[in-house]
């Protein structure tokens, strides 16, 4: 492109609505997203932008003039670090509300990507960030443009955003810096709980000195396996392909779930709800921590650890007012690389990369059901299936496949519900793991979002260590722990 100036003119908006009367070609395109559509769903819910863009700017990357900024777990950050990210925020909440910096303004710009304000560029559909390819890719950018806000804001091109290492057990709680109360990092509807423990899946406990050891090390436990559950493969880590047209939430990839939801859930009512979320202001040290974890992922020399090659996935692209009051298109190929976009994170200890799995014994009678071709048990149970209690079920595998994914598999529920269930993969007869989880969580809207999604484990390393390698069956538990009788699966194979 000559210009890096786009002028949104009406021939172009002409033409997006020729293009939707006369369907689009069958081959798909990136998603992108509509500037001069965005709806307000609900009064109480105003999430779109407040000022209308004259002129968009195609991302550039900035020259490496200042030195990288360095990303710094929350909890170590020294007194004068803290004061500049705690001023910042301040100055941040005194901005006019509807200038695009001002922090609900920030906040809503999370809200518009996920509450079907935002919509795909000439298509009048949702543009959802979440529960799909594009769940670290446009929280990477999102933090990209808020981190130079802040630096802004307090005159400093070396700010960094610190990150919540809550996979390590000295951040396993709400770090010091977000606990006062007249702080402008604080916010009124953080759980108490919070101040001893965070769960990132599953590791809920009395919280006593005798308990809490034990519960970091659970903590730790599942962040091996969910790591482990997306580490041979770009779209069991990534997630599912999402471009132009597509649905809402083809599929989320395992971090996802948990840790990433498991945490929202656990520190306050804003950050349980996904249209608040970024109303806390910790969401962005949690976000960080997420992109971290991306990063340590794609830095992990191996099978699979790599960007998609796909041009609906680099040339996606979201819209974000930058530290110049300029609206920027930037597109997926310009995030991949933390470096270019000038930070990097400090490299603390990895205390989970190398724990070996627990295996549970479980009895004979905690298999409830089962089904499969050759079983004589088939056909108790039938799908779809609506989770109201633990299920489990024979499911038939080839024995020396490679790369071996579970699949679960038509899972529908109303977007608006928080619903979460377990998955577990055992040896017929023998000790079972947990291989990972589906957690979805809630979001504000007056009518039922209409949710059909799937969940993709990679099970390889399971399957060894329950040492089910021979097996022609494995047994699949589904555990219904948030939302009973809220969800229904569709099936369940492997792959
Ligand atoms: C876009 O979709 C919304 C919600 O389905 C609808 O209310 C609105 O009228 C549509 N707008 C256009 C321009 O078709
Ligand atoms: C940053 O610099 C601008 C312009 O030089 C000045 O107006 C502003 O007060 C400074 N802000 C802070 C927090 O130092
Ligand atoms: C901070 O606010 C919370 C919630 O309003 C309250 O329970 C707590 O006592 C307050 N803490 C301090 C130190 O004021
Ligand atoms: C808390 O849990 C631990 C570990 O399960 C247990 O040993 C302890 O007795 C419990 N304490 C209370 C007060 O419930
Ligand atoms: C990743 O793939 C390699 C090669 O196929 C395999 O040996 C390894 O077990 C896999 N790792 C996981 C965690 O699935
Ligand atoms: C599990 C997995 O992703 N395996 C891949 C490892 O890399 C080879 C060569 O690129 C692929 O053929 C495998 O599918
Ligand atoms: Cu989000």
């Amino acid at each position: 492109m000559a210009s890096s100036w786009v002028t949104i003119t009406h021939a172009a908006v002409a033409m997006a609505l020729l293009l939707m009367q006369f369907g689009f070609p069958a081959r798909s395109k990136p998603v992108s997203t509509d500037p001069n559509n965005c709806l307000n769903l609900m009064p109480e819910l105003k999430c779109c932008p407040d000022r209308n863009p004259k002129k968009i700017v195609d991302f550039k990357l900035q020259p490496q003039s200042s030195p990288l900024r360095v990303r710094r777990p929350a909890h170590a950050l020294d007194t004068e670090e803290a004061q500049k990210y705690e001023r910042a925020t301040a100055l941040m909440r005194a901005l006019p509300d509807n200038h695009p910096w001002n922090f609900v303004q920030q906040a809503n710009t999370h809200c518009a990507y996920c509450s079907g304000s935002h919509r795909q560029l000439g298509l009048n559909i949702s543009f959802e960030i979440h529960g799909s390819w594009h769940f670290f890719t446009w929280h990477r950018a999102y933090l990209y443009f808020y981190e130079r806000i802040l630096g802004k804001l307090i005159n400093d091109t070396t700010f960094a955003l610190p990150f919540w290492n809550w996979d390590d057990p000295s951040g396993m709680s709400i770090p010091p810096i977000y606990r006062d109360n007249s702080s402008s990092l604080s916010n009124p509807t953080r759980y108490l709980i919070g101040l001893k423990f965070i769960d990132l899946g599953g590791c809920e406990g009395n919280n006593t000195v005798e308990s809490l050891p034990m519960q970091r090390q659970c903590n730790l436990q599942v962040m091996h396996r969910q790591f482990i559950a997306g580490f041979n493969s770009s779209s069991l880590f990534y997630g599912s392909p999402y471009r132009a047209g597509d649905n809402s939430f083809p599929g989320g990839g395992a971090i996802e779930s948990s840790p990433h939801s498991s945490v929202h859930r656990f520190t306050s009512s804003d950050m349980s709800i996904v249209t608040r979320a970024a109303r806390d202001p910790i969401f962005f040290a949690h976000h960080a921590n997420i992109d971290r974890l991306w990063a340590i992922w794609e830095s992990i020399p191996g099978n699979g650890s790599k960007v998609f090659n796909d041009k609906d996935f680099l040339e996606a692209s979201f819209l974000f007012w930058d530290e110049n009051m300029q609206l920027v298109r930037i597109m997926v190929r310009d995030v991949i690389d933390t470096r270019k976009l000038g930070y990097v994170y400090e490299q603390v200890p990895l205390p989970w990369m190398n724990l070996k799995t627990v295996v549970e014994e479980v009895g004979s009678e905690d298999v409830t059901v089962a089904m499969g071709e050759d079983d004589s048990r088939k056909g108790e149970v039938k799908f779809p299936l609506v989770l109201s209690s633990q299920v489990s079920v024979h499911v038939g595998r080839k024995v020396g496949a490679k790369g071996e994914k579970l699949v679960v598999s038509d899972i529908e529920l109303d977007g608006r519900d928080h619903v979460w269930f377990k998955v577990y993969v055992g040896r017929v007869g023998g000790g079972r793991v947990e291989a990972g989880c589906f957690i979805h969580m809630e979001r504000r809207a007056n009518e039922r979002i209409n949710m059909a999604t799937k969940l993709q484990i990679g099970i390889t390393q399971f399957i060894e260590e329950i040492g089910a390698d021979g097996d022609d069956w494995v047994v699949v538990t589904l555990v219904p722990t948030v939302g009973r009788n809220k969800v229904t699966v569709g099936g369940v194979s492997i792959v």
